[in-house]
Order: structure tokens, then sequence, then C-alpha cells
């Protein structure tokens, strides 16, 4: 069949697609659809809105040949929502964490949205989030110090990147998913870490790695069951389709 030579070298414009699913848990009014929203539509809003339920929202994003979907799953955080966790659970790759710097409280409940995730899904990749910078930088010099101690102790825990930021301000916002997309897929992130107190921490290096080792928060269904947990984590299995440089 004759055909021209151009046409011959033509290469069909498909590109690979490939869906993840990230949860945001955390206590209520810690700025979970704010940071959501900012990500997605980039806008920002001061006035707060209960979310009642599970909010979604989803944004695409190129990485070499291959769109990535972030399909991003935003959990009301008062308690009586609790029984929709699985939804921002079970399936996601990654799992953001997310607590408020100026109230220490919202970090202490880190712990138990925590256990209920790991519960859950005990192999999505973790991810601390401090928001509220903007705030927090405003605050006492030792409050401050106190405060990066003890997230650093979680992180350890937790074995999960930390990383502070500020929707307001829009600091660290796309940082917080290149985090998640570099650890999801194993690929080397060459953002320079941030590290001293009073800086909105950037640490993501040493946590979250594929090769980490269980964490010691246990919970009652992990320790009856030996197999692990049937959820979809298809991204990380299909790394051999995206090279890190
Ligand atoms: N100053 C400041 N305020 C913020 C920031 N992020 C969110 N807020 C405010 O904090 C309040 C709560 O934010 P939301 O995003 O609604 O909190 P949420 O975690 O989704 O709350 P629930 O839906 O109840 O779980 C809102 O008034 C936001 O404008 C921030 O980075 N800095
Ligand atoms: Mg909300």
């Amino acid at each position: 069949m004759p055909h021209s030579s151009s046409r011959r070298h033509q290469v069909p414009d498909v590109k690979n697609q490939v869906e993840i699913q990230v949860g945001l848990v955390g206590d209520a009014q810690v700025g979970k659809t704010s940071l959501m929203v900012k990500y997605v539509q980039n806008i920002f809003d001061e006035e707060y809105t209960q979310t009642l339920g599970v909010n979604f929202l989803k944004r695409k994003i190129n990485l070499r040949s291959t769109d990535i979907v972030f399909s991003l799953m935003d959990l009301g955080g008062q308690r009586e929502f609790i029984n929709m966790l699985p939804l921002a659970s079970v399936g996601s790759s990654a799992i953001i964490f997310l607590f408020d710097l100026t109230r220490p409280e919202t970090l202490d409940s880190v712990k138990e949205w925590y256990r209920q995730v790991y519960g859950l899904n005990n192999l999505a990749i973790p991810i601390l989030v401090g928001t509220k910078y903007d705030l927090f930088i405003d605050m006492d010099k030792e409050y401050q110090k106190q405060i990066s101690n003890t997230v650093l102790e979680y992180a350890n825990v937790m074995n999960a990147p930390i990383i502070f930021s500020s929707t307001a301000k829009s600091i660290n916002i796309q940082k917080i998913f290149k985090v998640a997309l570099s650890k999801i897929f194993n690929l080397t992130l060459t953002i320079p870490e941030i590290t001293r107190t009073g800086d909105p921490l950037l640490i993501y290096k040493k946590f979250g790695n594929q090769d980490r080792k269980s964490s010691k928060i246990t919970t009652s269904s992990s320790q009856s069951s030996s197999s692990p947990a049937s959820v979809s984590v298809s991204p990380r299995k299909s790394k051999s389709t995206i090279t890190s440089s």
C-alpha cells in the first residue's frame, strides 16, 4: 500500500496515563481543603467552609511522556466523618497527614489518624505536612523549636517526609506533591532540603523510601493479618515506565 515517507515516520500522539490517588487527612480546620483547592485551582479562600464527608478533585501533570493524574481525596476532619476514612485511604498511594503548626493538639491527633489509616492501608506512603507556616513564623521561637523537634520524632516513627507549608502565602505547596510523586515512583528529587528550625522545613530524603521498614505503630487489624492490605498500588508497580534521572 503506497504512502508517503513522512506519514510512515509519524508517531501516534498517545501518552501513557497513570492515575494516582492521594488522601488528605487531619483534624478539622487544619487546612486540607484549602491545600487541595490551592494545588488544583490556585485559589485561596480565607473563609472556612467545613467539609461534610469527602471532597474530591483531580489535577493532571506531565512527567516525561506520561500524564500523571492526581486524584485527591479530602476527608472532613470532624469525628463524625471517620466512617468515610476508607474513601481517602483504601487505594491511595500516598496519604498526606496534615496538622496546623499553630495548634499542637492537631499534631498530637496525627498519631490517631495514622493508626486508623494504617489499619486500612499499610502500603501508602505517609507524608507529614504542617500547615499555616505564615502564622507559625510569628510565634515564639522556643515554641517553633519544640514543634519542629516533635515533628521530627513523628516523622521518624511514621517514616514520613516532613513539609511545612502555607497555602495562604504559597509556600511549599507544589513541593508536597513533588515529594509524593518521587516517593511513589521511586524517583530522585533534586529540590534542596530545608532543615533549619524556623524555616519552612522540607525534609524528605531519608523518609518514605520504598525500602523502608514497616512502622513501629501497629494496629489490631494489621496484627491479625499476615497478608498485605488488599489495596491498589498499581502506580508503584509501574515505575519501570518512568525512570529517574
Ligand atoms: N493563615 C492561614 N490560614 C489558612 C491556611 N490554610 C488554611 N487556612 C484557613 O484555615 C481555615 C480552615 O481551612 P480548611 O481548608 O477549610 O480546613 P479543613 O482541614 O479542610 O477543615 P475540615 O473540612 O473541617 O476538615 C480556613 O479559614 C482557611 O482559610 C494557611 O496556610 N494560612
Ligand atoms: Mg475541609
